[in-house]
């Protein structure tokens, strides 16, 4: 039997990478369940399987799944009750985002902030494409990075085509596992062509007319970095659906929120029209971002209508 780590995955194919650097594709055995949950894949990008080689050598059945430190899901859609497991093993997920050309919504960005806070993932978020920013955009960005970086989320000013603060964040992904998500456009598989320029992944121009990505990656893959560590590129995502949130545990996945309400007057506040609400009251103060307490409320919706 052989260990190895699980580098693409395509729904019933994997390629298993072992003794550094062999790479097997392999099936997997009958009806292998892992048990914590529910998925489209029983296996994904990130996982250490054991396996057995078939005669021919670079080939092999998966016969385990060993258990997993960590994993990211997402939902087919917000009401979906199909779910997929993006990554697993993860040191930690970078959101890329861009002002314009796609134009990333905040709410978009707070939905995959909300997953991996749920999934206990650390989170960065990049803001690509700065040298397309006029005075406006760049005005926004700020502020999108001054509302982040105080609930403690890293902030990286990125361009990849000129390389500015490329060094910064390649240094921050050094020697670990990472995962890059973001909508389709925003650059993400640029990023790993600048960074590791012998894999040659296929990239595209948004397009003209939509303004948005072609969705040119299909699968996740997990790729080596010359630095040392990986990063996973991911295929451009549109919504996010939130994955399975008790609806009194949302706000513990936004980090402001949930210190704030502590000091609620009712222990089970949801924050809604509760009497002696300190999160309300830090929202009217504009101690709490307004745009932070509506995707808050739109997720708490969205599990409302789960119900109906
Ligand atoms: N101006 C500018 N363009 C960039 C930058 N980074 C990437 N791009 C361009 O953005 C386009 C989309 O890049 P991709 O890397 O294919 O985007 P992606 O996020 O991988 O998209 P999907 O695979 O569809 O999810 C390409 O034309 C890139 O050249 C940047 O910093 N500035
Ligand atoms: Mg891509
Ligand atoms: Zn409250």
């Amino acid at each position: 039997m052989e260990k190895g780590l699980v580098i693409k995955s395509t729904g019933s194919r994997y390629k298993v990478m072992f003794d550094q650097g062999i790479i097997a594709e392999c099936t997997i055995k009958g009806k292998l369940r892992v048990k914590e949950i529910q998925t489209t894949n029983p296996i994904a990008v990130g996982d250490i399987v054991l396996f057995e080689k078939t005669q021919t050598g670079n080939a092999g059945i998966i016969i385990k799944v060993l258990d997993r430190k960590n994993y990211i899901i997402r939902k087919s859609s917000n009401l979906s009750k199909r779910s997929q497991i993006i990554a697993a093993n993860l040191d930690q997920v970078f959101l890329m985002v861009t002002i314009i050309l796609p134009e990333t919504p905040v709410e978009f960005i707070d939905r995959f902030l909300a997953t991996s806070e749920a999934y206990r993932v650390p989170a960065k978020i990049i803001f690509n494409k700065v040298d397309l920013y006029g005075d406006q955009e760049l005005e926004r960005m700020e502020l999108l990075i001054s509302l982040y970086s105080k609930i403690g989320y890293e902030c990286f000013r990125l361009s990849l085509k000129k390389e500015i603060n490329t060094i910064l964040l390649s240094n921050a992904m050094k020697n670990k596992i990472n995962l890059i998500s973001g909508n389709s456009g925003v650059g993400k598989t640029t990023l790993l062509n600048l960074f590791n320029p012998s894999l040659k992944l296929k990239t595209e121009e948004i397009s003209e007319y939509h303004k948005q990505g072609k969705h040119i990656t299909t699968f996740p893959e997990m790729h080596p970095m010359p630095f040392g560590g990986y990063i996973i590129d991911t295929p451009g995502i549109k919504g996010f659906g939130v994955i399975d949130m008790d609806r009194n545990e949302i706000y513990h996945f936004f980090p402001e929120i949930f210190r704030k309400s502590r000091e609620c007057r009712f222990y089970n506040c949801l924050h809604l029209e509760e009497p002696g609400c300190a999160v309300r009251s830090s929202v009217e103060k504009g101690e709490i971002d307004h745009l932070r307490y509506r995707s808050y409320l739109n997720i708490l919706e969205d599990d409302n209508r789960k119900y109906r």
